[in-house]
């Protein structure tokens, strides 16, 4: 392990909720919650003024309304997330050659690899800078953990939470760790959680204490040696730039081309079964699911479809897997078929939200043409054509003929109420107008910090 704390770990604070209040001075200083709004809605996040209520990531959103009820609640605008994302990758970049994106606000950088720091001193320093940069650039916050090995530098991180830094000592890890509990290790959920309380273990340290075999006994051999390794705090993992991964997908090669459709379609939901498996097993979500046909006459075909938020749901995508199949011609028989997620992510609880959204999308797409009424369809066509069907999110931009630039701030009953504020203007004023005002129109986000 290097003797220097000079891997370092930014997390973003309060991420989502964070770009909001950025985004809209009148939610600054105020509790924010962003999430799925409808009825089984959850929580993505929430600022640091809604988590003084008790409300958190995955929360269903019928209880946070309960814990804050005056809680300004607001749908993700994953684009604009994305955006900012992207500013703060590029000022890592600036850092060293080694960035390792885990999500799109946290990340590991490589200090040393890019001779941006060599000891503490300098590590301090440039994790310092590199706030101050984020601030300036982004107008949010950040926090840095910095340490001589990943999992505490993550650690660190999450110590220095909301808007800090936190250097942890090389030679200081095992001290550190010893009382802190189980959970805190990667990999350590509540079932391994349970497991090892069953057997009389706590915190860290015990598990130093009880001995590789002890906790191989308990664990199993693969996951009991990796996690005695890290409760002595030994973690030789390098920060890598690429995801090695950037896709999971399964494919089977036929002997035979397989011509009978009822059979394709068994194969592909199995496939997806399948890639399900692999993408939980690494604990990733994805949010492009891709079907691959290779056809009799070695002719490949993929076909992809991106959902709104990743997901590791087998339903989602076995129906995705499903659709896609539908738009192939397979009657001369096939000889291979695919089925891979990619644009991987992390965390596998964003959007559940998303995953309902999707799902209920597809289920009215999926009874589209065949089997309607003419009346049916003349109805949807003229659903499409008329304006009055614009859905007014909570949180998103618009723009006035007359006020200028807002976003919604709620909407109902033929009404929508719209706050009349930009990233840099002062705390805006709120007028309500008819949800088929000609004069009102959907706008992208502005950007957080004017140029220069
Ligand atoms: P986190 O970094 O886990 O959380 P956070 O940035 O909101 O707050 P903290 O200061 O504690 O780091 O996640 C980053 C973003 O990812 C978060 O703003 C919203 C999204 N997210 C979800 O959509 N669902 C989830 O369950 C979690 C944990 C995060
Ligand atoms: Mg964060
Ligand atoms: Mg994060």
């Amino acid at each position: 392990m290097r003797t220097a704390p000079t891997i370092l770990h930014l997390d973003m604070d309060a991420f989502f909720a964070s770009a909001e209040q950025a985004a809209k001075p009148s939610l600054r200083g105020k509790a924010v919650i962003v999430g799925g709004l409808g009825p089984r809605g959850v929580v993505a996040t929430c600022s640091y003024e809604a988590r003084v209520f008790g409300v958190h990531s995955a929360m269903p959103m019928a209880q946070a309304r309960r814990l804050a009820p005056n809680a300004a609640y607001l749908v993700p605008r994953f684009g604009f997330y994305r955006e900012i994302s992207e500013q703060v990758m590029g000022l890592l970049r600036e850092l060293s050659p080694l960035v390792e994106p885990l999500s799109l606000d946290e990340a590991f950088v490589d200090l040393e690899a890019g001779g941006a720091a060599w000891d503490e001193a300098s590590a301090r320093l440039a994790g310092a800078k590199l706030r101050a940069d984020i601030r300036v650039v982004t107008g949010l916050t950040g926090s840095v953990g910095l340490a001589a090995s990943k999992m505490l530098a993550k650690i660190a991180s999450e110590q220095a939470k909301p808007d800090g830094l936190v250097v942890i000592e090389p030679g200081t890890e095992r001290e550190l760790l010893a009382p802190m509990s189980v959970r805190i290790l990667p990999g350590v959920g509540p079932a391994t959680g349970d497991h090892l309380r069953r057997g009389g273990i706590t915190t860290v340290g015990e598990i130093a204490e009880a001995g590789e075999d002890e906790v191989v006994r308990l664990l199993g051999k693969a996951h009991g040696i990796a996690l005695y390794a890290m409760a002595l705090a030994h973690d030789e993992r390098p920060v890598v730039a690429e995801r090695d991964t950037k896709s999971v997908s399964v494919e089977d090669t036929y002997d035979v081309d397989i011509h009978d459709r009822v059979r394709v379609r068994m194969e592909v939901q199995r496939l997806a079964d399948r890639c399900v498996r692999r993408l939980r097993g690494a604990h990733l979500s994805g949010r492009t699911i891709v079907l691959k046909v290779r056809r009799y006459d070695f002719s490949t075909l993929t076909r992809s479809e991106t959902l709104r938020g990743p997901t590791d749901d087998l339903s989602v995508v076995r129906e995705a897997a499903a659709r896609l199949l539908e738009s192939v011609d397979t009657t001369g028989g096939v000889r291979l078929l695919g089925v891979g997620v990619s644009g991987l992510a992390d965390y596998t609880q964003e959007d559940l939200f998303a995953q309902v959204q999707a799902q209920a999308e597809a289920r009215a797409h999926a009874d589209e043409p065949e089997h309607r009424t003419q009346d049916e369809a003349k109805e949807s066509a003229e659903e499409q054509e008329a304006p009055a069907v614009r859905r007014w999110s909570a949180g998103h931009d618009v723009w006035h003929a007359e006020f200028g630039h807002g976003w919604v701030q709620g909407s109902g009953i033929g009404r929508v109420t719209v706050r009349f504020e930009t990233p840099d203007s002062e705390p805006g004023r709120v007028r309500t107008f008819r949800v088929d005002d000609p004069e009102l129109e959907p706008a992208d986000p502005l950007p957080l910090r004017s140029a220069g």
